[in-house]
Protein backbone atom coordinates (compact mmCIF):
# COMPACT_ATOMS: atom_id res chain seq x y z
CA UNK A 1 0.00 0.00 0.00
CA UNK A 2 1.35 2.94 -0.98
CA UNK A 3 1.39 6.06 1.80
CA UNK A 4 1.69 9.46 1.51
CA UNK A 5 2.74 11.09 4.56
CA UNK A 6 4.65 14.23 6.49
CA UNK A 7 5.53 15.86 9.51
CA UNK A 8 4.32 19.16 10.46
CA UNK A 9 4.10 21.42 13.32
CA UNK A 10 1.12 22.90 14.93
CA UNK A 11 0.95 24.99 17.82
CA UNK A 12 -2.62 26.36 19.65
CA UNK A 13 -3.16 29.71 20.82
CA UNK A 14 -1.68 30.67 24.12
CA UNK A 15 -4.47 32.39 26.68
CA UNK A 16 -4.36 36.26 27.23
CA UNK A 17 -3.25 37.20 30.59
CA UNK A 18 -5.61 38.57 33.47
CA UNK A 19 -5.83 42.07 34.76
CA UNK A 20 -5.06 44.07 38.13
CA UNK A 21 -6.95 47.09 37.56
CA UNK A 22 -9.39 49.07 40.13
CA UNK A 23 -12.12 51.03 39.05
CA UNK A 24 -11.58 54.75 39.43
CA UNK A 25 -14.58 57.02 39.50
CA UNK A 26 -14.96 60.67 40.32
CA UNK A 27 -17.35 60.08 43.59
CA UNK A 28 -16.42 56.43 44.68
CA UNK A 29 -13.10 56.23 46.56
CA UNK A 30 -11.86 52.80 47.00
CA UNK A 31 -13.56 51.44 43.94
CA UNK A 32 -12.84 47.66 44.34
CA UNK A 33 -10.77 45.54 41.51
CA UNK A 34 -11.66 45.40 38.08
CA UNK A 35 -8.80 43.52 36.05
CA UNK A 36 -11.07 41.46 33.22
CA UNK A 37 -10.03 37.91 32.54
CA UNK A 38 -8.16 37.22 29.01
CA UNK A 39 -9.33 35.55 26.32
CA UNK A 40 -9.29 31.64 25.26
CA UNK A 41 -6.65 30.86 22.70
CA UNK A 42 -7.80 29.53 19.32
CA UNK A 43 -7.77 25.58 19.18
CA UNK A 44 -5.67 23.88 15.94
CA UNK A 45 -8.51 21.27 14.24
CA UNK A 46 -8.40 19.76 11.52
CA UNK A 47 -11.55 19.25 9.38
CA UNK A 48 -12.07 16.48 6.69
CA UNK A 49 -12.53 17.74 3.17
CA UNK A 50 -13.90 15.26 0.68
CA UNK A 51 -12.41 17.58 -2.28
CA UNK A 52 -8.58 16.60 -0.77
CA UNK A 53 -7.30 13.62 -2.26
CA UNK A 54 -3.57 14.25 -1.12
CA UNK A 55 -1.03 15.89 1.42
CA UNK A 56 0.36 17.82 -1.56
CA UNK A 57 -0.60 21.08 0.44
CA UNK A 58 1.55 20.22 3.54
CA UNK A 59 4.64 20.09 1.54
CA UNK A 60 4.35 24.11 1.39
CA UNK A 61 3.33 24.77 4.54
CA UNK A 62 4.75 23.13 6.93
CA UNK A 63 4.02 25.40 10.51
CA UNK A 64 0.31 26.35 11.46
CA UNK A 65 -0.16 28.41 14.75
CA UNK A 66 -3.60 29.64 15.78
CA UNK A 67 -4.07 33.01 17.25
CA UNK A 68 -3.54 33.98 20.96
CA UNK A 69 -6.02 35.33 23.15
CA UNK A 70 -6.42 38.85 24.12
CA UNK A 71 -5.24 39.97 27.31
CA UNK A 72 -8.18 41.37 30.07
CA UNK A 73 -8.89 45.02 30.51
CA UNK A 74 -9.38 47.50 33.07
CA UNK A 75 -12.79 48.30 33.87
CA UNK A 76 -14.00 44.73 33.83
CA UNK A 77 -13.62 44.05 30.70
CA UNK A 78 -12.81 40.62 29.45
CA UNK A 79 -10.01 39.82 26.15
CA UNK A 80 -11.33 38.51 23.27
CA UNK A 81 -10.46 35.34 22.62
CA UNK A 82 -8.88 33.78 19.47
CA UNK A 83 -10.76 31.81 16.59
CA UNK A 84 -10.27 28.49 16.61
CA UNK A 85 -7.72 27.38 13.09
CA UNK A 86 -9.57 24.91 11.08
CA UNK A 87 -7.12 22.89 8.31
CA UNK A 88 -8.66 20.75 6.14
CA UNK A 89 -7.51 17.18 5.14
CA UNK A 90 -8.08 14.63 2.98
CA UNK A 91 -10.69 11.63 4.18
CA UNK A 92 -8.67 8.79 5.61
CA UNK A 93 -5.45 11.13 7.06
CA UNK A 94 -4.54 9.52 10.15
CA UNK A 95 -2.81 11.74 12.85
CA UNK A 96 0.28 10.73 15.28
CA UNK A 97 2.40 12.48 17.89
CA UNK A 98 5.94 12.19 16.06
CA UNK A 99 7.14 12.07 19.87
CA UNK A 100 5.13 9.38 21.62
CA UNK A 101 3.88 8.05 18.32
CA UNK A 102 0.15 8.24 19.88
CA UNK A 103 -2.27 8.11 17.30
CA UNK A 104 -4.52 11.55 17.68
CA UNK A 105 -7.15 11.21 15.17
CA UNK A 106 -8.43 9.23 12.52
CA UNK A 107 -10.31 11.42 10.51
CA UNK A 108 -12.60 9.37 7.85
CA UNK A 109 -15.77 10.82 7.46
CA UNK A 110 -16.42 14.26 5.72
CA UNK A 111 -16.71 17.15 7.74
CA UNK A 112 -15.76 15.10 10.59
CA UNK A 113 -13.26 17.54 12.89
CA UNK A 114 -11.04 16.33 15.87
CA UNK A 115 -8.75 19.23 17.69
CA UNK A 116 -4.95 18.56 17.43
CA UNK A 117 -3.82 21.00 20.14
CA UNK A 118 -5.57 22.33 22.70
CA UNK A 119 -5.46 26.52 22.84
CA UNK A 120 -4.57 27.76 26.18
CA UNK A 121 -7.12 29.12 28.59
CA UNK A 122 -7.20 32.90 29.54
CA UNK A 123 -5.98 34.29 33.09
CA UNK A 124 -8.03 35.51 35.25
CA UNK A 125 -8.89 38.93 35.91
CA UNK A 126 -8.34 40.53 39.70
CA UNK A 127 -11.98 41.12 39.73
CA UNK A 128 -12.14 36.91 40.08
CA UNK A 129 -9.95 37.30 43.57
CA UNK A 130 -11.82 39.80 45.36
CA UNK A 131 -12.93 38.09 48.99
CA UNK A 132 -14.69 39.82 52.00
CA UNK A 133 -11.39 38.88 53.11
CA UNK A 134 -9.12 40.48 50.49
CA UNK A 135 -11.33 42.81 48.65
CA UNK A 136 -8.83 44.17 46.27
CA UNK A 137 -6.44 41.74 45.51
CA UNK A 138 -3.76 42.77 43.46
CA UNK A 139 -3.42 39.53 41.71
CA UNK A 140 -4.52 37.97 38.53
CA UNK A 141 -3.21 35.34 36.57
CA UNK A 142 -1.33 34.53 33.41
CA UNK A 143 -3.57 33.11 30.30
CA UNK A 144 -2.17 28.98 29.84
CA UNK A 145 0.06 28.16 27.16
CA UNK A 146 -1.33 26.75 23.96
CA UNK A 147 -0.25 23.17 23.17
CA UNK A 148 2.38 22.50 20.55
CA UNK A 149 3.44 19.32 19.10
CA UNK A 150 5.45 18.30 16.01
CA UNK A 151 2.61 15.68 14.17
CA UNK A 152 2.57 13.44 11.29
CA UNK A 153 0.13 13.17 8.73
CA UNK A 154 -0.34 9.61 7.12
CA UNK A 155 -2.96 9.03 4.29
CA UNK A 156 -3.32 5.50 2.53
CA UNK A 157 -3.68 6.09 -1.46
CA UNK A 158 -5.80 4.67 -3.56
CA UNK A 159 -5.02 5.82 -7.05
CA UNK A 160 -7.57 8.27 -8.69
CA UNK A 161 -6.35 7.68 -12.04
CA UNK A 162 -4.78 4.40 -13.75
CA UNK A 163 -2.43 4.44 -16.90
CA UNK A 164 -3.36 1.21 -18.78
CA UNK A 165 -1.72 0.48 -22.40
CA UNK A 166 0.51 -1.88 -24.34
CA UNK A 167 4.06 -2.26 -23.26
CA UNK A 168 6.62 0.50 -23.86
CA UNK A 169 4.14 2.83 -24.87
CA UNK A 170 5.28 5.95 -22.72
CA UNK A 171 3.26 5.15 -19.64
CA UNK A 172 6.02 5.30 -16.57
CA UNK A 173 6.92 8.10 -18.97
CA UNK A 174 4.16 10.29 -18.68
CA UNK A 175 4.16 9.78 -15.09
CA UNK A 176 7.64 10.81 -14.11
CA UNK A 177 6.66 13.79 -15.93
CA UNK A 178 3.02 15.02 -14.62
CA UNK A 179 4.65 14.34 -11.31
CA UNK A 180 7.71 13.99 -8.76
CA UNK A 181 7.81 10.07 -8.98
CA UNK A 182 10.90 8.64 -10.78
CA UNK A 183 9.57 5.56 -11.89
CA UNK A 184 12.31 3.08 -13.87
CA UNK A 185 11.79 3.84 -17.94
CA UNK A 186 13.17 1.87 -20.34
CA UNK A 187 12.80 0.50 -24.05
CA UNK A 188 12.01 -3.29 -23.11
CA UNK A 189 8.69 -4.11 -22.59
CA UNK A 190 7.50 -4.91 -19.21
CA UNK A 191 9.82 -2.57 -17.88
CA UNK A 192 7.29 -2.10 -14.50
CA UNK A 193 6.39 -4.90 -13.00
CA UNK A 194 4.56 -3.15 -9.80
CA UNK A 195 2.58 -0.36 -10.02
CA UNK A 196 4.08 3.39 -9.43
CA UNK A 197 1.79 5.76 -8.20
CA UNK A 198 2.35 9.81 -7.99
CA UNK A 199 1.38 12.91 -6.93
CA UNK A 200 -0.15 15.51 -9.30
CA UNK A 201 -0.90 19.32 -8.82
CA UNK A 202 -2.99 20.54 -11.04
CA UNK A 203 -1.46 23.92 -10.42
CA UNK A 204 -5.45 25.76 -9.39
CA UNK A 205 -5.23 24.17 -5.95
CA UNK A 206 -6.13 20.43 -6.51
CA UNK A 207 -3.79 17.34 -6.76
CA UNK A 208 -4.69 13.71 -7.72
CA UNK A 209 -2.88 10.30 -7.57
CA UNK A 210 -2.19 8.90 -10.63
CA UNK A 211 -0.95 4.76 -10.64
CA UNK A 212 1.44 4.03 -13.42
CA UNK A 213 0.51 0.22 -14.21
CA UNK A 214 2.14 -2.89 -16.20
CA UNK A 215 1.66 -2.83 -19.44
CA UNK A 216 -1.16 -5.26 -20.68
CA UNK A 217 -0.67 -7.74 -23.89
CA UNK A 218 -3.90 -9.48 -25.56
CA UNK A 219 -4.65 -12.64 -23.26
CA UNK A 220 -3.58 -10.25 -20.11
CA UNK A 221 -7.13 -11.16 -18.71
CA UNK A 222 -6.32 -14.90 -18.87
CA UNK A 223 -3.15 -14.44 -17.30
CA UNK A 224 -0.65 -13.85 -19.93
CA UNK A 225 2.02 -11.10 -19.32
CA UNK A 226 1.83 -9.25 -16.08
CA UNK A 227 -1.99 -8.53 -15.29
CA UNK A 228 -3.17 -5.95 -13.00
CA UNK A 229 -3.12 -7.45 -9.61
CA UNK A 230 -3.72 -6.83 -5.98
CA UNK A 231 -1.25 -4.13 -5.51
CA UNK A 232 -3.06 -1.58 -6.71
CA UNK A 233 -6.81 -0.28 -6.03
CA UNK A 234 -8.30 2.10 -8.83
CA UNK A 235 -10.77 4.21 -6.24
CA UNK A 236 -11.40 6.40 -9.13
CA UNK A 237 -13.13 7.13 -11.84
CA UNK A 238 -10.50 7.40 -15.15
CA UNK A 239 -8.86 4.93 -17.00
CA UNK A 240 -6.20 6.38 -19.09
CA UNK A 241 -5.67 4.39 -22.19
CA UNK A 242 -2.61 4.50 -24.36
N1 LIG B 1 9.75 8.63 -29.17
C1 LIG B 1 9.17 8.62 -28.01
N2 LIG B 1 9.62 7.75 -27.10
C2 LIG B 1 9.01 7.74 -25.91
C3 LIG B 1 7.93 8.59 -25.57
N3 LIG B 1 7.55 8.32 -24.30
C4 LIG B 1 8.36 7.34 -23.85
N4 LIG B 1 9.25 6.99 -24.80
C5 LIG B 1 10.26 5.93 -24.72
O1 LIG B 1 9.61 4.69 -24.79
C6 LIG B 1 10.28 3.71 -23.98
C7 LIG B 1 9.31 3.05 -23.02
O2 LIG B 1 8.85 4.05 -22.11
P1 LIG B 1 8.22 3.68 -20.73
O3 LIG B 1 7.73 4.96 -20.13
O4 LIG B 1 9.14 2.85 -19.90
O5 LIG B 1 6.97 2.81 -21.20
P2 LIG B 1 5.93 1.99 -20.35
O6 LIG B 1 4.59 2.12 -21.00
O7 LIG B 1 6.00 2.38 -18.92
O8 LIG B 1 6.43 0.49 -20.55
P3 LIG B 1 6.25 -0.82 -19.61
O9 LIG B 1 6.48 -0.40 -18.19
O10 LIG B 1 7.31 -1.75 -20.09
O11 LIG B 1 4.88 -1.33 -19.86
C8 LIG B 1 11.42 4.46 -23.27
O12 LIG B 1 12.62 4.18 -23.98
C9 LIG B 1 11.01 5.91 -23.39
O13 LIG B 1 12.16 6.76 -23.39
C10 LIG B 1 7.50 9.52 -26.57
O14 LIG B 1 6.56 10.29 -26.37
N5 LIG B 1 8.14 9.48 -27.74
MG1 LIG C 1 6.51 1.37 -17.30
Amino acid sequence: MFIDQVKIYVRAGDGGDGMVAFRREKFVPNGGPAGGDGGNGGDVIFEVDEGLRTLIDFRYQRRFKAERGEHGMSKSMHGRGADDLVIKVPQGTVVSDVDTGEVIADLVAHGQQAVIAKAGRGGRGNKRFATSANPAPELSENGEPGQERSIQLELKVLADVGLVGFPSVGKSTLLSVVSAARPKIAAYHFTTIVPNLGMVDTGDGRSFVMADLPGLIEGASQGVGWVINSCVTLSGRVLLCM
